[in-house]
């Protein structure tokens, strides 16, 4: 992904057909290739006549939005929005998800969620609230602290303060062809394919990042 204007559609890192029988080939087609390439195409045509912003990228874009021009405030905040949070969510999958977090994520998790059990639990409830289209998020905060949020269409939780670690798609584009309208069962299988190295080096980058102070002080007690 070129990371300012023009974006363009980058590979997913894995076979179309990598995560099955979790995430079904021909939802990962029409997933990757028709909805994200959308996002990307209407995202470069909303940026096509402001050619001040095509240094910026997606989370310069994103952090910034209101300060965009007017005409750009939506389509920035629906398309970068879609692509930022299609990206993570293809990049956080594997077909060799050691199945939970390993060492410091491992750690971490425990720390703010009681057991891994506890976190798989209450991000499975998150996802199952999201009333129509959104997502769950796994979320650090600038005190370097883990959270659970929820987000409605493609709003994204990215800011000084906030930066995204995971989430789950939960639009039903994500999952009708195989699941059908049972949320639980895609977020049960997905759980089978999530790349916790992935995450665990999300979290290095977020704590660069927003970390300040306190982030600073999980680092030296877990790195
Ligand atoms: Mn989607």
């Amino acid at each position: 992904m070129s990371d300012h204007y023009l974006f363009e559609l980058e590979p997913l890192p894995y076979a179309y057909d990598a995560l099955e029988p979790f995430i079904d080939e021909e939802t990962m087609h029409l997933h990757h290739d028709n909805h994200l390439q959308t996002y990307i195409n209407n995202l470069n045509a909303a940026l096509s006549h402001y050619p001040e912003y095509w240094e910026y990228s997606l989370t310069d874009l994103l952090q910034n939005v209101d300060r965009l021009p007017v005409d750009l405030r939506v389509p920035v905040l629906n398309n970068a929005g879609g692509v930022y949070n299609h990206t993570l969510y293809f990049a956080t999958m594997t077909p060799d998800s050691p199945g939970r977090p390993e060492d410091n994520l491992a750690t971490l998790i425990d720390a703010y969620f009681g057991s891994f059990d506890q976190f798989r639990n209450e991000f499975t409830q998150a996802g199952l609230s999201v009333f129509g289209s959104g997502y769950a998020w796994l979320i650090m905060n600038q005190m370097g602290e883990l959270g659970i949020v929820t987000t409605a269409n493609q709003y994204v939780p990215l800011s000084s303060m906030v930066c995204p670690l995971l989430n789950i798609d939960v639009w039903e584009h994500a999952y009708y062809l195989k699941h059908h309208n049972v949320r639980v069962d895609y977020m049960n299988n997905w759980f089978e394919v999530v790349d916790w190295d992935r995450v665990n080096q999300n979290y290095v980058e977020c704590i660069r990042r927003i970390g300040g102070r306190a982030g600073g002080r999980i680092i030296s007690r877990y790195y």
